[in-house]
């Protein structure tokens, strides 16, 4: 059976690469989860995909995957700075994660520099963009002990 790893992204990051893209750049969520689908199939791992901007819909996403995927990579979003909810589903699915972030949350607003997250991932990616992503799957195709497939 193929290892399954989860791609989740919170509120509002279905708008990436659409808007503030001094912010966050011009790559579209679309993109990020067609570059993860081709980086994780090259390391013979099976991606699901998931974006929300609900925060009830993001928990049962999470756990559903609760036995059926070996990690996770998730943005979270607004909601990494405001959801204990999503901190217990992490916890409780008992999946390790690395949280990302397209943005450098300590240059920003003081609220964004705390995360509920961030002491219970394997680790924390921020600021590098979407490239973020690329390199936390990257780390978890190592972890996972799986090397690329050539073709
Ligand atoms: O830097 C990140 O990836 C964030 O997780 C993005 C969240 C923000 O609340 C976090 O503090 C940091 C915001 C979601 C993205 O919202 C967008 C709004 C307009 C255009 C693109 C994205």
């Amino acid at each position: 059976m193929s290892t399954k790893v989860l791609l989740i992204n919170g509120p509002n990051l279905n708008l990436l690469g659409l808007r503030e893209p001094h912010i966050y750049g011009h790559t579209t969520l679309k993109d990020v989860e067609e570059a993860a689908r081709k980086q994780t199939e090259s390391y013979g791992l099976t991606l699901e995909a998931f974006q929300s901007n609900n925060e009830g819909a993001i928990i049962d996403r999470l756990h559903e995957a609760r036995r059926k995927c070996k990690f996770i990579v998730i943005n979270p979003g607004g909601l990494t700075h405001t959801s204990v909810a999503l901190r217990d589903a992490l916890l409780g699915i008992e999946v390790p994660f690395i949280e990302v972030h397209a943005s450098n949350i300590h240059a920003r607003e003081p609220f964004r520099h705390h995360s509920y997250l961030s002491d219970k991932a394997v680790g924390v990616i921020c600021g590098l963009g979407v490239f973020g992503y690329t390199a936390a799957f990257d780390f978890v195709a190592q972890k996972l002990g799986m090397t690329a497939v050539l073709k």
